[in-house]
């Protein structure tokens, strides 16, 4: 059984056809997203449709989450009030409600190992956990939670959320991140030792290889990380449509974060200094 694991759309319409072509052409039998479909793009309601068509597990990230409920907009700073009214203008009240309707986690046997699912992390889905965090803190990736679905510890646990692409071993259990199909980016940048841009800025996923429903014993199991290019400029032809456009264009066409310093705060607090690496 092969499972494609995909994440992080944010509303990237031809970054999420290539990655289903993609999927398709690999005879992958399933396809489960960890959320995060809407925001930052022009194309969440199409993006929706093609999720809710192609995907037999569909998760709910923070986005997801907060742009669909009910806010005070008078309670939000301005900037914030546009971000939340532009975004829900895009979306119909069937897609806010499916929105919230999403489950938090997902979990499966594969070859002999707990599989578990999440947007971000088992106790909150908009806490960034990073490749570069210590040890016992990727440790309490694989622990259950009152949101979890068993209440075991996980064998394999994939996230997304980060938008950068990873897999760990933490005391012989895999920790992996899936990346972001529509808006992916390292999370260590470096003018001078930067390669291809678009190395980084294609879409990415996981397929995840081995035996289903298997509890017991533990067989082979695959996990495969692949970067499908997908039409940037053209994602991009209707870029005047959005209220972030010259940072959008710019995350999807250099594979950076637009805000670097919140991302150095993070390493900062590692005691890492970013200029140094
Ligand atoms: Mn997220």
């Amino acid at each position: 059984m092969k499972i494609a694991i995909i994440s992080d759309v944010h509303g990237n319409l031809e970054a999420l056809k290539a990655t289903l072509e993609d999927i398709k052409k690999k005879n992958i039998e399933k396809v489960y997203c960890l959320g995060d479909t809407i925001a930052k793009g022009v194309h969440p309601k199409e993006c929706i449709d093609l999720i809710k068509k192609n995907c037999e597990v569909v998760l709910q990230g923070n986005t997801d989450e907060y742009f669909s409920k009910e806010h005070n907009l008078e309670e939000k700073e301005e900037v914030e009030a546009k971000r939340i009214k532009w975004n829900q203008s895009m979306l119909t009240k069937e897609d806010k409600d499916y929105l919230q309707s999403l489950p938090f986690c997902y979990e499966f046997y594969l070859s002999g190992r707990l599989v578990r699912l999440f947007h971000a992390t088992p106790w909150a889905n908009n806490k960034p956990i990073l490749n570069q965090d210590m040890p016992y803190t990727k440790y309490e990736m694989f622990l259950p939670t009152q949101n979890t679905i068993s209440n075991k510890t996980a064998d394999v646990v994939v996230y997304g959320h980060i938008h950068h692409q990873y897999m760990d071993k933490i005391y012989n259990r895999t920790l992996i991140n899936s990346g972001s199909v529509g808006n992916s980016f390292d999370t260590i940048r470096n003018e001078q030792k930067d390669g291809d841009a678009l190395e980084t800025t294609c879409s990415n996923y996981v397929i995840l290889e081995g035996k289903e429903n298997e509890k017991e014993e533990k067989g082979e199991i695959y996990f495969t990380f692949a970067r499908v290019p997908y039409n940037i400029e053209k994602e991009l032809e209707d870029k005047e449509k959005n209220i972030e456009e010259e940072s959008y264009a710019y995350e999807l066409q250099n594979g950076m974060y637009r805000n670097m310093q919140n991302v150095n705060k993070n390493f900062e607090k590692l005691g890492i200094d970013i200029n140094k690496i």
